[in-house]
């Protein structure tokens, strides 16, 4: 199969998963499940679930990733259901459709982002509950991502930053957490199905913290040179927030080459893995040529 195939075989793999693993849309109270199905429906593009499917492969496991994958999943839609609030990016669009927001009210949206966040765990704790040193690594990558040091920290600090002029150290720590953060522990999640060498989670979160700082870059880039329609959400949002941006600091051009040299890095780490990274390499190739 060729690199698209196996794409659409993971996405597929993601869709089915949240289709199973998050409450029945009848339980009560049903307007909660309807808004978490809602925000979780496809429309997103997979990547964090997709990298967690695609590292545990590398080197094989008898434990079933999903849970995991749909777990990370759960926890990136949660960010984007509270992130697009009025009180924070104040965005109507998402995925294509209403913010959750605007689909159903700012309470039950609320809500529906804490209820996934929840949810994550678990999904790690109840499926590896049989594995228990598998499910502990599992939820304390993710936990540690998500928290307030990590993506917490780094909306924070983009929050904080609204409307200031942006410098290079700010803006690191910002993408580096917001963004770099969870997308890495996607990566090592995968990788941690196969009991890997500390050395080998290193270079992993190294190839996982590259990819991210890759893929905001592109995300700012598109920002600005994509359309809505293209997207699934409102474009020139960073710019009308005084957002901190790669853009703004460096320019188009500065940042596409910035994202290039991010990706190539990944890839070398990826590389010197020894498995086979053939689809994991090409996936970094495919979310940068997005900006080209
Ligand atoms: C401030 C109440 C409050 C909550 C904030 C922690 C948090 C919640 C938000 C994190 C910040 C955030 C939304 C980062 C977004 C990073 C990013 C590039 C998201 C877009 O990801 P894609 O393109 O989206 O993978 P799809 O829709 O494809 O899944």
């Amino acid at each position: 199969m060729g690199f698209q195939e196996d794409l659409t075989a993971y996405q597929e793999r993601v869709e089915d998963g949240v289709e199973r693993l998050l409450p029945s849309r009848a339980a009560r109270p049903a307007r909660l499940h309807g808004a978490m199905r809602y925000a979780m429906a496809a429309g997103g593009k997979r990547l964090r679930p997709v990298l967690l499917l695609a590292a545990s492969e590398v080197s094989g496991s008898e434990h079933d990733p999903l849970p995991a994958a749909v777990a990370v999943e759960c926890l990136h839609t949660y960010s984007l259901i509270h992130d697009d609030l009025p009180c924070v990016d104040d965005s109507d669009l998402r995925r294509g459709r209403p913010a959750c927001h605007k689909a159903y009210d700012e309470p039950t949206a609320l809500l529906a982002g804490d209820a996934l966040l929840t949810r994550a765990f678990e999904l790690l704790a109840g499926p590896y509950a049989h594995a228990p040193s598998l499910g502990m690594a599992l939820t304390r990558e993710l936990a540690s991502a998500a928290g307030s040091e990590r993506l917490i920290g780094g909306q924070m600090e983009d929050i904080a930053n609204e409307g200031g002029t942006p410098d290079e150290a700010t803006l690191g720590f910002i993408h580096r957490n917001k963004t770099a953060a969870l997308i890495a522990a996607a990566l090592t999640m995968g990788f941690r199905f196969s009991e890997p060498s500390a050395e080998t989670l290193e270079r992993m979160r190294e190839a996982g913290t590259r990819l991210g700082m890759a893929f905001q870059i592109v995300d700012d880039v598109l920002d600005v040179t994509a359309t809505a329609e293209q997207l699934g959400k409102p474009v020139g949002n960073d710019h009308a927030n005084h957002k901190d941006t790669y853009v703004a600091l460096h320019g188009l051009e500065g940042s596409r080459e910035r994202a290039t040299e991010h990706t190539a890095r990944a890839i070398e780490a990826l590389e010197s893995l020894g498995g086979d990274t053939t689809f994991l390499v090409a996936f970094a190739r495919h979310l940068e040529h997005r900006i080209h």
